[in-house]
């Protein structure tokens, strides 16, 4: 449907590197709507949590100091047909070099370690981490008026 929604999140990287409107413009200029965005500076467990189904990886360790040691991230939550796999789509593959041009990581990213955002990787997925970072009420109940001439 067009209200699905997705967890996205511009990483230390990306913030510093002052990528973060470039990132909401691709993907509100593709035609989905922003419904949460934050600043966060996440700790240690909030990082755990949200990457706790690779803890048994050999890079979780340094991946989790990474995040919960750089300063901020902006966390977002984005909004509309088929948002959580095009999304993907449009970050690319995890390797940026791997990534094809066009997408964000493709564009915008080298290493692995500093791939400048996070996008859920599937509809449940989606939900969990929506609701590790947003309380309900941060999420905005938005029925865009654009979406008549972006749905048939
Ligand atoms: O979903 P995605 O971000 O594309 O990749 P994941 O396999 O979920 O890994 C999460 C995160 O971990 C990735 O964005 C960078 C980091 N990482 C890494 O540092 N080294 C790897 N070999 C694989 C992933
Ligand atoms: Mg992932």
């Amino acid at each position: 449907t067009k209200y699905e929604r997705t967890f996205m999140m511009v990483k230390p990287d990306g913030v510093q590197r002052q990528l973060t409107g470039e990132i909401i413009k691709r993907m509100e200029t593709k035609g989905y709507v922003l419904v949460g965005l934050k600043m966060v500076t996440p700790d240690e467990k909030l990082v755990s949590q949200h990457y706790d189904d690779l803890k048994a990886r050999p890079f979780y360790k340094g991946l989790v100091k990474y995040m919960s040691s750089s300063g901020p991230v902006v966390a977002m939550v984005f909004q509309g047909k088929g948002v959580v796999d095009y999304g993907r789509v449009m970050i690319g593959v995890t390797d940026p070099l791997k990534s094809a041009p066009g997408t964000i990581r493709g564009d915008l990213s080298v290493d692995v370690g500093r791939n400048t955002i996070h996008g859920s990787d599937g509809t449940s997925p989606a939900q969990d981490e929506i609701a590790l970072w947003f309380k309900p009420e941060e999420v905005a109940d938005i029925k865009n008026c654009a979406s008549a001439w972006i749905y048939e």
